[in-house]
């Protein structure tokens, strides 16, 4: 095994909570906007979630969910909805942003001083990741990521191991050198495909998900005064993650 060099973060449900009152909300206000009556409630975009990519899933909710509706254009529409969808959730972040999970501010900053590289690997547009990274950590963050890989940049999304894959060329590391954090099985099957070792926080829309594959699954990072739990795993040395903990979770992995 080789030294940790680099930790590489997926972006919806692992950074912030951005699915059910960000990109959900989103949708539904690009829908409307068309004219259109459908309504992605909470329930309904958890099941939506089996496909991650934003034009990818207005697809698989007309193939699967809604298959008696009709249009002379269908390519055209979903890439017009994606695109007014796309405005909609930079403005909810830019007017209302969605706070970052517990412990990522804490464990980017302790990375950073570590000498470690941070980088991010998600299915979401670009723009959502310069809103979400800015309205959080502010502007000046975009520049701790060497690398930021998002959205069609590679055309296979999760649970494809491509997006991990195109990032590790890009920071020029080997999968044995890095982490990842994930949220879901499918980017535990993305990272894993890309054989880099994967940490998992769950959430309320992925906690009965298939984690197979990941060396430790946790509620969430911690803070001091918020202890984590580790739900399968080794345990870890306090009640929040460290960077140390990554270190010996990466040499025992
Ligand atoms: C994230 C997603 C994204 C967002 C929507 O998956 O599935 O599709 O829901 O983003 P992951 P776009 O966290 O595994 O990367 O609408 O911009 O595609
Ligand atoms: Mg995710």
């Amino acid at each position: 095994m080789k030294q940790l060099k680099a930790i590489i973060f997926d972006v919806d449900g692992t950074l912030a909570e951005t699915e059910r009152d960000g990109h959900r909300i989103a949708f539904n206000l690009a829908f409307t906007d068309a004219g259109l009556d459908w309504n992605w409630d909470e329930s309904l975009y958890g099941d939506l979630l089996a496909v991650t990519g934003g034009k990818e899933r207005i697809r698989y909710f007309l193939s699967d969910f809604h298959t008696d509706f009709k249009h002379d254009d269908i390519d055209s529409l979903i890439v017009n909805l994606h695109a007014r969808k796309t405005k909609h959730y930079v403005a909810l972040l830019e007017s209302n942003a969605i706070a970052l999970r517990p412990g990522v501010e804490r464990l980017i900053e302790e990375a950073r001083a570590a000498g470690l590289i941070l980088a991010i690997a998600t299915t979401t547009t670009p723009q959502n990741v310069t809103a979400l990274v800015s309205s959080t950590l502010g502007e000046q963050a975009l520049a701790w990521f060497d690398c930021i890989a998002a959205g069609d940049i590679v055309p296979a999304k999760k649970p494809a191991p491509d997006i991990f894959d195109y990032c590790l060329q890009e920071l020029g590391l080997s999968a044995d050198e890095c982490l990842v954090f994930e949220d879901s099985a499918n980017g535990v099957r993305s990272s894993c495909g890309a054989n880099i070792m994967t940490i998992v926080t769950q959430n309320n829309y992925t906690h009965n998900d298939d984690f197979s594959g990941a060396i430790t699954v946790l509620d969430h990072l911690g803070e001091p005064d918020l202890a984590c739990t580790v739900i399968s795993g080794d345990e870890i040395s306090g009640s929040y993650i460290t960077v140390d903990d990554l270190k010996q979770i990466h040499a025992n992995g």
